[in-house]
This record gives C-alpha cells, structure tokens and sequence, in this order.
C-alpha cells in the first residue's frame, strides 16, 4: 500500500541511504522536511502535444526486429537468443542518443532482463514512466506483440533525445522481459523497488500491441485503478480527439505489464490496438477493418509478422506516445 498522500516521500539523504542499502530504506522514518512527489496531472488546453513521429522511423526498428527473430529462430522469445539480440538492439540506440541504460536481470526458468532507460534531468522525486513488453511468444517473431509498442517507445525516445526535452519530471523507459509468461520481468521491477522509489513514480503508461491489423483504439479504463489515472485516460482520449478518432475503454486487467504497478498504488494507464478478440459490426463502422475478424488473426502466431500490422494504427499509436510523454511529463 502507497502512502503518496498520508506521507511525504524520503528526503534527499535518506533516498541516497536507500540506493546504497535498499533494505534498510523500507524502515526509514518519513522527513517531515521533504517534497511530496508530484503526481500525474494533465490540463487539456492548451493541448501541447508532442512531435509527429514518423511511422517509417517506427517501421524500420520493427523490421530490424523482424531481422532478429529471423537470425534467431525465428522468434524473440523469454529464454531464447532473440531476446537478448533483440534488447540489445533497442539499448544500443538508446545508449548512443544518451540515455542511461540498464539492464534487470532474472531467472524465470532461463535468464530474462529487463532494461531501464533514464533520460538525465527532471525531478528525480517525480518519475514518469513509458513501457511495454521486449519478449515475443516461442511461435514467433512477436511483431504486433510486442515488437509495435517496443519499436514505438524507442523511437519516441530518440526523438526526446534529439528534440533535447528537458521535462519536468524525470522520465523513465522501460521494456519488460517474460511478459508472455506471466508478467515475470514487470512484476519483479516492481517489487525490486524500495517502498521510497516506488513512491517517487508518478504514473506509468503501458504499450503492448499497437499496430493490430485489423486495429481498434481502445484506452485503458482507469474504473478501478490507483487515483490519478483518470489523467492518463483523459489525456489519451485527447490525443484521438484531435484526429477525429473514436475509442473505447478497456479493462485490460492483469493482462499486460501496467498491472504490477497498479497494485502498487501507482496510476496506469495505456492504449492497445487489440488482439484474439472479433471485432464487431459496430466497430468496423467507426474504425473500418473487417467485422467478424480477430482484431489481430495472428495473436500468439508465427504469422506475427512485418506483415502483420496496420501502418495507420501502428501511426496514430506512435504519436500517442509522444503526445504522452510531452504531456505527462511537463
Ligand atoms: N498482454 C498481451 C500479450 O502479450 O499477450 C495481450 C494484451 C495486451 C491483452 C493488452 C490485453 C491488453
Ligand atoms: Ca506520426
Ligand atoms: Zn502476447
């Protein structure tokens, strides 16, 4: 349980004695002398946005993920080469834009790791964070899932790097391992942290299948989830507003890597373009596609493929994110 609003968080000298001892820090008495962590909060008007991100760019990390399933395998899955080829990948780029990079390791029946990007600057006692899963399932390369919300995030965070944002909060990436075997890589994050980290994070904004080829728009029901994120709902919302796009609630549940921070307290959101599940008559009216079909036919398949993503969604999604980022983060 969070204390965000009875406590204030550790003050500079104790959140330096938990990085150096994280066991003692869950023990630390509360500083009456330091700041409260800023939560999320996000104003509509004006609506700031974030830059445009050019789907090719996004296109062009997923097709080297593509390239990596295939020298590996055929898949990026938790325990197997392509995993690890396909982490490196996205931390090499990170790296040489000057992200701070690191990797988590764990064991869950094989070796998995997550790996953290910091942006340097912000308000280190007010962290905003962007994720999504890096592993794909054993049946194949996982380019819907997830490779569309791994490759969107990294590009998002090139361009933060080349546009020099320099944010209020601090801003934190994270690609998550064994996602498909049961939220392993987020949840031990999660629990990695010493109640003061935790306290330190203001929201968390999940991507997990974003380009789905036959797409919906849905947003993350904040109904239910840690106060704050009705914010991150509402800002999403907006972001398709803008462009004249319906969407719908969706209660995603403990199906995806936001889960784990929800029930630390921590507000959630994020969007989803959809997966097995059959799009209806009234949904192909709004968002065109196939009624009648899976919103991805190739969820779990080796048939997740380059081939299996909607350039428009995969589009609108990308700048989601941007339009998050600049947004959560101010
Ligand atoms: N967590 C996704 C998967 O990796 O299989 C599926 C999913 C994503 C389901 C988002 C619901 C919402
Ligand atoms: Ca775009
Ligand atoms: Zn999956």
């Amino acid at each position: 349980m969070r204390l965000r609003h009875t406590f204030v968080t550790l003050g500079t000298v104790a959140l330096t004695l938990a990085t150096a001892c994280a066991a003692a820090a869950v023990d630390q008495v509360p500083d009456a002398s330091a700041s409260v962590s800023a939560p999320v909060s996000y104003t509509k008007a004006p609506f700031a946005a974030g830059p445009d991100i050019p789907v090719a760019d996004v296109q062009a990390h997923l097709a080297r993920l593509q390239a990596i399933a295939d020298a590996n395998g055929g898949n990026r899955a938790h325990g197997q080469p392509g995993y690890r080829a396909g982490l490196d990948y996205i931390e090499a780029a990170l790296d040489a834009a000057g992200f701070t990079t690191s990797l988590q390791e764990f064991t869950a029946g094989g070796t998995g790791w997550n790996l953290i990007a910091d942006w340097p600057g912000g308000d280190e006692n007010a962290v905003m964070m962007f994720g999504g899963h890096a592993d794909s399932v054993t049946r194949g390369p996982g380019i819907n899932d997830n490779g569309s919300g791994s490759a969107a995030l990294l590009e998002v965070a090139l361009t933060v790097a080349e546009q020099g944002l320099q944010p209020a909060k601090h801003l934190r990436f994270g690609w998550w391992g064994a996602e498909e075997l049961g939220l392993v890589g987020s949840s031990n994050y999660v629990s990695s942290l010493p109640a003061a980290e935790l306290d330190k994070i203001a929201g968390y904004v999940n991507f997990d299948m974003i380009g789905s080829p036959n797409a919906g728009y849905f947003v993350y029901d904040s109904n239910g989830q840690p106060e704050g994120s009705a914010a991150i709902e509402t800002m999403l919302n907006d972001h398709y507003a803008e462009l004249g796009v319906a969407t719908e609630p969706v209660s995603v549940g403990g199906r995806s890597d936001h889960a784990a921070f929800a029930d630390a307290g921590i507000p959630t959101g994020g969007v989803f373009s959809g997966a097995e599940e059959t799009k209806s008559a009234d949904q192909a009216a709004k968002w065109g596609g196939t009624a009648g079909a899976a919103f991805d036919p190739c969820y779990h398949q080796s048939c997740d493929t380059l081939t299996n993503i909607d350039a428009t969604a995969l589009d609108r999604n990308s700048d989601a994110i941007a339009d998050a980022v600049w947004t959560l983060t101010a």
